[in-house]
C-alpha cells in the first residue's frame, strides 16, 4: 500500500524528497489538485469542502497506507476535516513555527506563505505557543508559487521577481531585523536557491520537511508493527519479528499523477 502524497500542484515534491529519504522503500503515489490550483487565494469553505472530499475518493481508489497532505494551506485550514473523514494516518504540513522561535537570535522572524495559510487561526496558536518572545512577521506571496511552478516546468525567471517577493517581507515594520524565514508554503523550499541569492543579507530559510519526514517514519513504523502483529497472529512466545517495515514496504514506485476532475 502506498504513501499517498498531496498538494495543489508541484510543491509537496519538497516534501517528498525528505520522505523519501527516511523511507526509502515506501511505494509512493503523488497526487496533484491541478483542477484546484492555485489555493492560496481560494476561502477557507472552498478547501475545506473541497479537499476532504477529493482525499475520500483518492484513499478509495489507491487504498494508501498513510497519507502526506503535502501544502501548508489544506493542512492549516482543512486536517481536522481530513481526519475526521478518513480513516488512515495523516500527516499533515504546517509552518515551522517552532524551529524558527529556537533558531532566531533577533527574535524576529518572518512566516511566508500563501495568502490563505498566513491568515488562518493555526498560524495564531502556532506563534502563541511556541514563539511568544519573538515578533513573528507574516508575507503571503501568490508569486512565488508561480515562479516555483514555473521553475519545475524548465522555464528561467527573473531574479528581480524573487526580489521583489522577499523586498515585501523584509520591508514590513521591523522587518530589517528579520533572520529567519519560514517557507511556509510547501513550493517555496523549491526556490530557496533563488531567494538565497536574491538576500540582501544572510538570512535562514527553513521549512517543515525534516519533522514530516520523521512523523511518516514513525508512522509507517507503527503501521508496520500492526501489519507484523496481524500477519504473525497467533504469535508463538520467543518467536523473532521480521524486522519493521518488511512486510509493508516491498515495491518502491514512483507515480506522477496530475488530478483533474
Ligand atoms: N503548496 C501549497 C502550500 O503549501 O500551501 C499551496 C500552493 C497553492 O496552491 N497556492
Amino acid at each position: 500500500r502506498p504513501v499517498l502524497f498531496f498538494d495543489s500542484g508541484v510543491g509537496g515534491l519538497s516534501v517528498l524528497a525528505a520522505v523519501k529519504k527516511a523511507l526509502p522503500e515506501a511505494p509512493i503515489l503523488y497526487v496533484a489538485d491541478n483542477g484546484g490550483f492555485p489555493y492560496g487565494t481560494k476561502s477557507e469553505e472552498e478547501i475545506a469542502t473541497r479537499v476532504p472530499a477529493l482525499l475520500g475518493r483518492l484513499v478509495e481508489r489507491y487504498d494508501p497506507a498513510l497519507l502526506v497532505i503535502a501544502c501548508n494551506t489544506a493542512s492549516t485550514i482543512a486536517l481536522p476535516f481530513i481526519r475526521s473523514a478518513l480513516q488512515i494516518p495523516v500527516v499533515g504540513t504546517v509552518p515551522a513555527i517552532k524551529p524558527a522561535a529556537l533558531l532566531s537570535k533577533s527574535h524576529v522572524f518572518g512566516v511566508l506563505g500563501t495568502e490563505a495559510t498566513i491568515r488562518q487561526p493555526y498560524v495564531d496558536h502556532l506563534s502563541e505557543e511556541f514563539a511568544s518572545d519573538c515578533t513573528v512577521i507574516r508575507q503571503g506571496s501568490a508569486n512565488l508559487v508561480t515562479l516555483a511552478e514555473a521553475k519545475l516546468r524548465g522555464e528561467k525567471s527573473d531574479l528581480a521577481l524573487y526580489r521583489a517577493e522577499l523586498d515585501r517581507l523584509l520591508q514590513q515594520p521591523e522587518g530589517d531585523q528579520i533572520d529567519v524565514v519560514v517557507l511556509a508554503c510547501t513550493h517555496f523550499p523549491l526556490v530557496k536557491e533563488e531567494l538565497e541569492a536574491v538576500s540582501p543579507r544572510p538570512l535562514l530559510f527553513i521549512d517543515g520537511s525534516e519533522g514530516i519526514a520523521r512523523r511518516a517514519r514513525y508512522l509507517a513504523d507503527q503501521l508496520a508493527s500492526k501489519c507484523e502483529l496481524k500477519s504473525l497472529c497467533p504469535v508463538k512466545p520467543n518467536e523473532k519479528h521480521p524486522p519493521k517495515g518488511q512486510l509493508l514496504y516491498t515495491a518502491p514506485t514512483e507515480i506522477l499523477m496530475p488530478f483533474r476532475e
